[in-house]
């Protein structure tokens, strides 16, 4: 072959490469020259037939060229890579400032809302949080609250029986026998969420299951005085500063003296209205003073111990905080009710 139409390779080349926009193109120059079909390698077939001299000099000239044309396309194909990633780059890039496309999110239920709440509220004031169980024996539902069989205020919680030992808890109170029995003779201070359920008819402000915190504290020298400030700290941090609490004379047989726990009502601050139906305080939870029969059942020393306790109801206290006029309403996941409180959860 012509040492001439070697030579010109690079030239040809050079024009080649000069249309190169992507590794395609590369691809079919790389073939073209360097391939065992290109001219390149059909010189390198009529070597053989070259004397000694003529190969030292016509294989210099086939060397050169290939070296050059392979050092070529290697520089290219530096340059079409790197632009390729660029353009990649560019046109996979996320505007992370363009408005997303609506993610419907859910709300919590007030009832959890106003349940962690009045848990924060407790633990702050250093209560400790403890659990109780939901299938309750009667004996820890009602004989260790000093309700004994055949007591009349059985009828006021009457419930669902799994047997005839059996039942679904009326209230949270068997927590304040659980926990005295577990410690005794110690100074306690705790508070016990959880469902609870009676055979109430359903309506505006009753439901078959509803949720108590209870509360006890036990200790030496403890005084309705000391029930007073902390459920009236409570309410102030639940319904606001201005709320006042009043404490009416009550029965429960586990507690004596009783109270129910009235809130000054946030519509007519205390003054009567349609909300209050005129008495200018809204009821929220049952307390007082532990009986000393039911510190005794636990063997804790009523001479040396006194104790008080309380039960709010959760969802009359949720009511009270959102203005909820139906009870039911927080049971039935109605998307239109619960999107109302998706700014705060
Ligand atoms: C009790 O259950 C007592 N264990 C509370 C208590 C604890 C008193 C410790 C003294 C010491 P009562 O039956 O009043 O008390 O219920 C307490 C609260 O539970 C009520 O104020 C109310 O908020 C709520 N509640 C009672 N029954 C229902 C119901 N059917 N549906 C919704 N909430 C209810």
């Amino acid at each position: 072959m012509e040492k001439e139409t070697i030579l010109k390779l690079k030239e040809d080349l050079i024009k080649d490469l000069e249309n190169v926009t992507n590794s395609h193109d590369l691809e079919e120059i790389s073939i073209k020259y360097l391939s065992k079909k290109s001219t390149l390698s059909q010189a390198m077939q009529s070597f053989r037939t070259l004397s000694r001299e003529e190969k030292v000099e016509y294989g210099k000239l086939i060397n050169e060229v290939r070296t050059f044309i392979e050092s070529k396309i290697s520089e290219v194909s530096k340059k079409v890579k790197e632009k390729e990633l660029i353009d990649k780059l560019e046109s996979d890039k996320i505007d992370i400032t363009a408005p997303s496309s609506l993610i419907s999110t859910g709300a919590k239920n007030p009832f959890y809302l106003v349940s962690d709440e009045i848990v924060d509220i407790f633990v702050s004031m250093g209560f400790k949080v403890v659990e109780g169980p939901e299938v309750e024996s009667d004996h820890y539902n009602f004989e260790l609250l000093n309700i004994p069989k055949n007591h009349p205020a059985r009828d006021m919680q009457d419930t669902f029986y799994i047997n005839s030992n059996l039942l679904l808890r009326t209230h949270t109170s068997p927590a304040q026998a659980h926990e005295l029995e577990k410690n005794p003779n110690k100074p306690l201070m705790i508070i016990c969420p959880g469902k609870t359920y009676r055979r109430d008819d359903d309506d505006m402000t009753h439901s078959h299951q509803f949720a108590q915190v209870e509360g006890l504290v036990v200790g030496k020298g403890i005084t309705l005085a000391n029930l007073k400030a902390t459920l009236e700290l409570f309410v102030k941090k639940m319904f606001g500063e201005k709320r006042e609490i009043r404490l009416r004379s009550s029965y429960f047989p586990f507690t004596e003296p009783s109270v129910e726990v009235d809130v000054s009502c946030a519509e007519c601050n205390g003054k009567g209205c349609q909300v209050c139906k005129g008495t200018g305080y809204i009821e929220i939870l049952g307390a007082g003073m532990v009986h000393p029969n039911v510190l005794k059942m636990a063997n804790y020393d009523p001479e040396i111990y006194s104790g008080f306790a309380f039960g709010v109801g959760i969802e009359r206290v949720a009511m009270l905080r959102y203005d909820i006029n139906d009870i039911r309403k927080i049971y039935t996941n109605d998307i239109r009710f619960l999107n109302q409180f998706k700014k705060r959860g």
